[in-house]
């Protein structure tokens, strides 16, 4: 499946890789692409579980606020 996340926070290019790395973390995470000009990140994977993704991603600094 794939999932498109709306991320709020992120300014620069470490913001994108603290967001990658969160995000290729969590289970079942197989690509992650993040996107710094649209505030998204799509990641791709087996079963994504929308509140593990959230969580890693407030854990990095950051805040989705949507998720399609
Ligand atoms: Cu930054």
């Amino acid at each position: 499946m794939r999932k498109t996340l709306s991320i709020e926070g992120m300014s620069c290019n470490h913001c994108v890789m603290h967001v990658k790395n969160a995000l290729t973390e969590v289970q079942g995470v197989a690509s992650v692409a993040v996107d710094l000009a649209k505030k998204n990140a799509v990641v791709e994977g087996g079963e994504l579980d929308d509140d593990a993704m959230k969580a890693a991603v407030a854990e990095a600094g950051y805040e989705v606020v949507g998720i399609a």
